[in-house]
């Protein structure tokens, strides 16, 4: 079964405009957030996904503001946070990004049943090509290898080295195609750029996140197989109007394809191919074309960030954000999708995610797959999985303890590191995963 594993949204969620490229981010700068209303949202999609009996968990959010970060880059002072502020304000926004939210770039993972040695694998992403981001690697790493945690069934590789050459944002772009979960899959990589082949075309505008080279090095780790491994180039137009990874402009479950005409370099036609002949069946693959929703509309709407969920065989729902719906052309586009029997997509639910959709996050973003099965999540720690009880517990942990209105300068607020960590490690004996956070 596949399973979903959120970020929840941590307490620092702030609009700081730190990501070049993600026009959300950076259109937003400034303005005032609110963590505690961005959790709530986040932990709803949770619970209504879970209702309807898919399977589904969380990653804690990450410890922000750091002091690690700041001490790292110089700032040992009494008073690190407003010294920071004074000094190197990017930096302290940095240090406080709430970005480990988006655990579609946590890492990118293989099944077991695809891997040379039959466990299931993780690779964090370095996240280099965005310096707040490349801060979380670490500390995802040692998360996941918490709660990932028997190495009979899980197998952790180092976030890669290499610098930007190798940089790597996971599973947003990759996706796993497989008549249905429990097979052997093909693992789709999407990069934005080749270190070493200086033939592939490149972006002008924005610096494309994710490189080939690191792709074909994440599927070696992994252990899978060159025939089981499909590698497509981001169009560089479209890393350029907005598109900084490919869940903003294609997602695919099991044996579908959504996808925006302007994806990739490559026809769909080498997927289809690829995917008929590992499987000998045909690729459900659906084209939305420019002329019915433009690159523009994907964009603000995000309706390539949906989540494409299986309810029961044959039978899928589209999780789309309720951006998607405020879209005449996008709306027309799904009720197309849904009233369509030739796809098995039969439904939509348009959910409320505004905290994350004004950075760029919709409700893939929130998400790292992960395909187990009845084994290996009876490893899982059950205080990350949603249940009522849980998902109850967590809402009331968010609702004493967020703060429902944080502006970017509000990181310099020296007893911001004490009330984040007094709930983290609420947080941590409710979860009963321990020692989750550092605290350095
Ligand atoms: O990396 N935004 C994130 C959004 C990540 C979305 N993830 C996926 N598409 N899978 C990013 O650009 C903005 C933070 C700020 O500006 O305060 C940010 O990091």
């Amino acid at each position: 079964m596949e399973i979903n594993f959120d970020g929840l949204v941590g307490p620092t969620h702030n609009f700081a405009g730190l990501s070049p490229g993600n026009v959300a981010s950076t259109s937003n700068k400034g303005l005032v957030s609110n963590p505690r209303d961005a959790a709530l949202q986040g932990i709803q999609k949770m619970k209504m996904l879970a209702s309807l009996g898919v399977p589904q968990a969380f990653l804690p959010p990450l410890e922000r503001p750091s002091l690690r970060i700041l001490r790292e880059c110089g700032f040992h002072g009494p008073d690190p946070l407003g010294a920071a502020f004074r000094e190197a304000p990017r930096l302290l926004a940095a240090a406080g990004s709430a970005s480990s939210m988006w655990t579609a770039n946590a890492a990118t993972v293989a099944p077991s049943f695809d891997t040379a040695d039959g466990k299931t694998h993780f690779t964090p992403a370095n996240l280099f090509a965005n310096f707040h981001r490349s801060w979380e690697a670490a500390e995802t790493s040692a998360n996941l290898q918490r709660i990932f945690s028997d190495p009979a069934f899980f197998t952790h590789h180092p976030p890669l080295a290499g610098g930007t050459a190798f940089s790597d944002e996971g599973a947003a772009n990759h996706t796993r195609l497989a008549p249905s979960h429990d097979q052997p899959g093909l693992h789709v990589f999407v990069y934005g750029f080749s270190v070493w082949d200086a033939s592939r075309p490149k972006p002008v505008k924005f610096a494309a996140r994710q490189s080939l080279e690191s792709c074909q090095t994440i599927a070696r780790l992994h252990g899978l197989r060159e025939e089981d491994c499909v590698f497509l180039q981001q169009n560089p137009a479209a890393i350029d109007a907005g598109v900084f990874h490919n869940d903003v402009i294609a997602t695919g479950n099991e044996n579908v394809m959504l996808y925006h005409d302007t994806a990739w370099v490559e026809s769909i036609d080498v997927l289809k191919r690829r995917y008929e002949k590992k499987f000998n069946a045909e690729l459900g693959a659906i084209e939305v074309p420019s002329s019915r929703v433009s690159i523009a509309d994907a964009i603000t709407s995000y309706l390539f960030n949906s989540q494409i969920v299986t309810l029961s065989p044959g039978r899928m729902l589209l999780v789309a954000p309720s951006e998607c719906e405020e879209n005449d052309n996008v709306r027309a586009f799904i009720d197309d999708i849904v009233s369509d029997a030739a796809n098995p997509i039969n439904e939509v639910r348009y959910l409320n995610l505004r905290g994350s959709m004004r950075n760029g996050g919709g409700p893939a973003c929130l998400r790292l797959r992960v395909v187990l099965d009845d084994d290996a999540w009876r490893r899982i720690p059950e205080g990350v999985k949603i249940t009522p009880d849980t998902a109850a517990v967590l809402e009331d942990w968010v609702r004493r303890n967020y703060r429902s209105e944080f502006r970017p300068e509000d990181l310099a607020d020296r007893t911001l590191i004490d009330e984040t960590r007094q709930m983290l490690s609420e947080l941590t004996s409710m979860i009963g995963v321990v020692p989750l956070y550092a605290f350095q």
